[in-house]
């Protein structure tokens, strides 16, 4: 499973704080640790790993409930009233409009009481000890309410239907549907909680599965309310979340997470970010199914402050699903905070930059500056939406398997392209990787497979032991390992700096590397590319690419040509649009000083992009490998025939334009 990097927004206070403090300070250290030798670096202001940031608190059920406690009167969850659905269309196609109103709220009083209810009438419905329950839908507040009120009865949950083992199923109704479908296979559901209540006049849905109880959640708060029973509270060490990880390769692993694992990150979380405290407000809108969004939720509940639900679509007024002349949720909630992972934070920045590619000049040079400082975007993007140009941001690297324990970048870190020193719940390692040519006497950086200890190390894989056992490992002091599977390097300072991935470097037939990742950042510089797959293999000596287009650049660079197309599609397949797009790849490929065998020989334009829900890319949108080349098996051993025998309409050779 790949890593994910945290973007986390600062309040904007903070940026004062950076000007006072940029003198070169030493925020890791080296630390003596057992295992197999390597460079270890610990956070330089906690000499031994922090496990628990709340007195007394073992777990998240105590710590939801003390909160609630103190916080009783306050804002918790919001979420927007929904005025109209309504179906626009434009170029023959129709799309749905949402018209969102104000953030309804409830207090953290309101949200226990729901919890409770969750919990006592999970019970009534015949959920017993030791069963897990799986929890299917988008981030919304009643996914929240209802992790809560597993954790109070020392239910696991379950991040994901696919495998599940599990007998009962908390969903919306559109997950519903999809459950349904399959319910042959899911012969363990005996009970089923859903968030919407329009499943009621469904009758296909009721008598397809027919086994299955259905229950909404209005009924079972109903059901709870009446009925109340007893928590039944989990251990520290009890396994609080089994989280499947998207697999960009391979088939997904169920990571299990313990109460101390969780507790561990968001401990080291509230003492490395200064200041969080019940005046923020924070905008959810990753998947809660995604370590990061439910350690970061479970940390603002924690602390007295709101959060406020949206999702990718409704993020600014400029949203695919916002009506226009309406608000976006970032408008209407003006978060001080939140989380994005790097591939949607790389999309808003690609997707403001191809914005003010086309204006060129002075704004492009702006935009530059404004975004080598990280000052992240202007005019357009969410960031801007807030007035929050000048919000520096956190970047972090961690990993479902480490719990998101990892590395965090310190708000007064004004550097770029680091991901910071460890956590303070967190050991990193860097191990000799000589075979991809990476030793830690490198210098004058010590390089090599990035290795991560500590408390917050999760327990392994559900019901994987040769996989578990293969990248976990624990040393002769009792210390817990991952194996991350990622090159990195240490600064002077103690921070950590990601710099290639042990998976996605290929060697070619006559013996090179390539590293796909880096070649890909390289050429989606191109204003053509909205999405790019390197393709590598030792059969072959040179690389090709799947490029998805982007619409709105290829589109206007079309209209000034003069070229005429019925649908998008068709203008992909053109030759002439294959030359263009290659030429841009090109130069893009120069200006990165790639090397030869690095560039693609020949690519495929597509014009559909990759979504999540395609299931081509991941919910955080990074790619899956495995799938792509099987979804596109045709088009990349069509890219590998002789050059006589293929159709020139759907392929060019970027070769060539090297050549002319
Ligand atoms: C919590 O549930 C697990 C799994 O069923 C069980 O092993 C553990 O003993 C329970 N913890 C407590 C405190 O009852
Ligand atoms: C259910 O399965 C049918 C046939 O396999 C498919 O056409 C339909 O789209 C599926 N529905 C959902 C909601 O997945
Ligand atoms: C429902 O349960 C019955 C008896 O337990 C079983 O024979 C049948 O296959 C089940 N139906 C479905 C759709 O799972
Ligand atoms: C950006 O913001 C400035 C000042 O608020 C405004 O004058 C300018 O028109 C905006 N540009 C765009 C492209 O929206
Ligand atoms: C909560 C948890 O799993 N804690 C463990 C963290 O790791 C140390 C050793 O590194 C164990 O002693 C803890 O039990």
């Amino acid at each position: 499973m790949g890593p994910y990097y945290v973007g986390v927004i600062i309040p904007i206070v903070f940026t004062l704080i950076v000007r006072n403090t940029k003198k070169a300070k030493k925020r890791g250290v080296p630390v003596d640790v057992g295992g197999e030798p390597g460079y270890a670096i610990r956070n330089s202001r906690f000499a031994s790993p922090v496990e628990s940031a709340w007195e007394g608190v073992t777990t998240l059920a105590e710590l939801f409930e003390q909160s609630c406690r103190i916080h009783s009167d306050m804002r918790l969850l919001g979420t927007r009233k929904l005025i109209a659905r309504e179906m626009e269309t434009s170029d023959g196609r129709s799309f749905e409009k949402l018209h969102l109103g104000e953030y309804e709220w409830l207090s953290y009083g309101q949200v226990f009481e729901s919890v409770c209810n969750f919990a006592s009438g999970l019970v009534q419905l015949g959920h017993q000890k030791g069963e897990r329950a799986a929890i299917f839908a988008d981030t919304r507040e009643e996914w929240f309410i209802a992790l809560q009120g597993c954790f109070r009865r020392n239910v696991t949950v379950v991040t994901i239907y696919a495998s599940l083992e599990v007998t009962t199923v908390i969903c919306g109704y559109k997950e519903l549907k999809k459950l349904a479908n399959v319910s042959g296979q899911l012969d363990t559901v005996k009970r089923i909680i859903c968030m919407d209540d329009e499943f009621e006049s469904d009758a296909s849905l009721v008598s397809g599965s027919s086994n299955w109880t259905i229950t909404s959640f209005s009924d079972l708060d109903k059901l709870g309310r009446e009925n109340p029973v007893e928590p039944d509270l989990p251990l520290s060490a009890d396994v609080a979340v089994i989280m499947y990880t998207s697999g960009s390769t391979g088939m997904p692993k169920g990571v299990m997470m313990t109460h101390g694992n969780v507790l561990a990150t968001a401990s080291a979380v509230m003492t490395i970010v200064p200041g969080l405290g019940n005046r923020d407000v924070y905008l959810a809108y990753l998947p809660l199914a995604h370590i990061l969004e439910l350690a970061a939720e479970n940390i603002i509940a924690a602390i007295g402050s709101s959060i406020g639900y949206g999702s990718p679509l409704t993020l600014t007024d400029t949203s695919n699903k916002i009506k226009k002349g309406t608000k976006g949720d970032a408008t209407v909630l003006r978060p001080t905070l939140m989380a994005a992972v790097p591939a949607i934070l790389d999309r808003v920045r690609d997707g403001v930059r191809k914005k003010v590619d086309a204006t060129g000049g002075f704004a492009k040079k702006l935009f530059d500056l404004a975004y080598a400082r990280r000052l992240s975007a202007i005019n357009g993007s969410w960031f801007g939406a807030w007035g929050l140009e000048s919000a520096p941001i956190g970047q972090g690297y961690g990993l479902t398997e480490t719990c998101a324990g990892g590395t965090f970048s310190e708000y007064d870190d004004p550097s770029v392209g680091r991901v910071g020193a460890p956590l303070p719940c967190s050991v990193i390692k860097l191990v000799d990787w000589p075979e991809g040519g990476y030793l830690i006497t490198d210098s004058p950086k010590p390089r090599g497979e990035i290795v991560i200890g500590g408390p917050n190390v999760t327990v392994g894989y559900f019901k994987n032991e040769e996989k578990t056992n293969e990248v976990y490992k624990v040393d002769e002091r009792g210390m817990r390992w991952f194996y991350t599977g990622d090159v990195g390097q240490f600064h002077a300072d103690g921070c950590l700096e990601i710099i290639d991935r042990k998976k996605d470097i290929v060697k070619l037939q006559h013996g090179e590397y390539v590293s796909l990742g880096k070649v890909e950042a390289a050429l989606s510089v191109s204003p053509y590319v909205d999405n790019i797959m390197l393709h590598a293999d030792s059969f072959h000596s040179y690389c090709v690419a799947l490029v998805v287009a982007a619409q709105p650049s290829l589109e206007a660079w079309a209209s000034k040509q003069g070229i005429t197309y019925s649908d998008f599609s068709e203008l992909c397949e053109k030759e002439e649009t294959l030359k263009e797009v290659s030429t841009s790849l090109l130069k893009a490929a120069k200006a990165a000083k790639l090397e030869k065998f690095e560039i693609p020989t020949k690519i495929k334009l597509l014009s559909e992009p990759w979504t999540p829900e395609s299931g081509l890319v991941t919910a955080a949108l990074k790619l899956k490998r495995e799938v792509i080349r099987k979804t596109f098996s045709d088009d990349l051993a069509k890219l590998y025939i002789h050059h006589d025998s293929i159709s020139k309409n759907t392929l060019f050779f970027l070769q060539s334009v090297q050549k002319s």
